[in-house]
């Protein structure tokens, strides 16, 4: 490779660095970063990352669901495209590079194809997915369900804890809720769709290597419970006549972690959320509601756990005399990665001298929803310490430079199945 080309690649990391600190300072507040689906922090994230996908040489828009969409034409125009994605929204008080990192090393792989004046035999387009965390309302993947042609309408009525729906948050954000299905695309105009993402895990730091192929995407469920007690005096109702809507909960959170705790095949529940009303200390919690994350290696290995954890929180409130309200809120299958891309991306780590190791993503990650549409092809980058959703986050210059140099290897190399 030429010196001048060699320049360029120690500059990836750099470039990718400075943007990734340029991108978290668009955050809903000050010392944290949380950048929520259709907040005003995500349209300036969007402004900006369009600005840089026009100058590394793309056409660039937002598309109907708020993804931010570049395209690089081939040597013939209109041609299909290898889609390069991840997601620019954030889950709250997040870390800067889960999401971003994909979508900044994508546009730099594209511009150093342009600052070279070289056209590919297909397209590449880089996706900023609006809404991969499913924060701000109960489902996940929504930027990628709709560009899959998967977008569940029905969501459009959720509102998030301040009740505003997303119908009504997608007309503030400029948008038109009716007009959704336009960013669907279908598996003719894509080759694959391929991901660059953080590692989340700690599995890399362990091999000492900076990246890693991905072999399949775990799938999730999500729930969302509601148990239902009495309001009461905390000072003059007895122990033994309570009805504690809070004291319940606790019990069904004790029994997730008890029965995930005694799994030995990987599996892992979590309750990332709870509020309990009326929330004044001396008050006998009426009502709580929480959320339920579930995963597994194997869907079918999830769903009899899903299965066995709300048989057993039925079973708590009904002891306890406590109405009880539990749905699945959301449900994503595991993705597996196609075997001609992993081989692709392990030929492009041998390349540039790394152990081409393979491993699996215990995170959901927006293929879930591309393989509706296209193969998929995924890479993790080494995270320090495996920390993420949370603001420790961090990665190294030169495993983002590696990480960029083998997704660019990987598409110029390309070779569609
Ligand atoms: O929740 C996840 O696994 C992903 O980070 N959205
Ligand atoms: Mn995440
Ligand atoms: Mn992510
Ligand atoms: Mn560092």
């Amino acid at each position: 490779m030429d010196a001048g080309n060699a320049a360029q690649r120690t500059s990836f990391g750099e470039q990718i660095v400075s943007r990734i600190d340029e991108l978290s300072a668009i955050s809903e507040g000050a010392g944290k970063l949380t950048r929520v689906y259709l907040s005003k922090e995500l349209r300036k994230a969007a402004d900006l990352i369009l600005s840089w996908m026009r100058e590394a040489g793309m056409s660039a828009h937002l598309d109907a669901i708020g993804n931010v969409c570049g395209r690089y034409e081939g040597e013939q125009p209109g041609a299909p495209c290898v889609m390069l994605g991840s997601h620019y929204d954030t889950v709250r008080d997040a870390g800067k590079w889960d999401g971003p990192l994909g979508v900044i090393t994508a546009i730099a792989c594209v511009a150093d194809l342009n600052r070279r004046g070289k056209r590919l035999p297909f397209a590449i387009e880089v996706v900023g997915f609006a809404d991969e965390e499913g924060v701000r309302f109960a489902s996940t993947l929504l930027g990628s369900r709709a560009v899959a042609g998967t977008f569940d309408e029905s969501v459009l009525n959720t509102r998030d804890r301040d009740g505003v729906s997303m119908r009504d948050a997608l007309i503030a954000f400029g948008l038109d809720p009716d007009h959704i299905g336009a960013a669907a695309r279908t598996r003719r105009e894509l080759l694959a769709y391929l991901e660059l993402h953080i590692e989340q895990g700690p599995v890399l730091e362990a091999q000492n290597l900076p990246v890693g192929v991905v072999t399949a995407i775990a799938g999730a469920t999500r729930l969302a419970a509601r148990l239902t007690g009495m309001a009461g005096h905390a000072g003059t109702v007895p122990m033994a006549l309570r009805h504690d809507a809070l004291t319940g909960a606790a019990e069904c959170i004790g029994a997730i972690e008890a029965f995930c705790r005694a799994d030995a095949n990987g599996l892992v529940g979590t309750v990332g959320y709870i509020h309990a009303t009326p929330g004044a200390t001396n008050v006998i919690p009426g009502e709580v509601s929480f959320t339920i994350d579930m995963r597994a290696p194997t869907d079918m290995h999830r769903k009899r756990a899903v299965a066995e954890i709300v048989r057993q929180i039925e079973a708590i409130a009904g002891r306890r005399q406590l109405m009880l309200q539990l749905d699945v809120t959301h449900e994503n299958r595991t993705a597996p990665c196609a075997t001609w891309l992993k081989d692709q991306f392990a030929q492009a780590i041998a390349a540039e001298g790394f152990a081409a190791f393979e491993l699996p993503s215990g995170a959901g990650h927006d293929g879930m929803a591309m393989i509706d549409i296209a193969d998929v092809g995924m890479i993790f980058v080494r995270c320090r310490g495996g920390v993420s959703h949370h603001p420790d986050e961090h990665v190294e210059l030169a495993d983002a430079d590696a990480g960029a140099r083998v997704l660019l290897r990987v598409v110029e190399n390309f070779r569609p199945r």
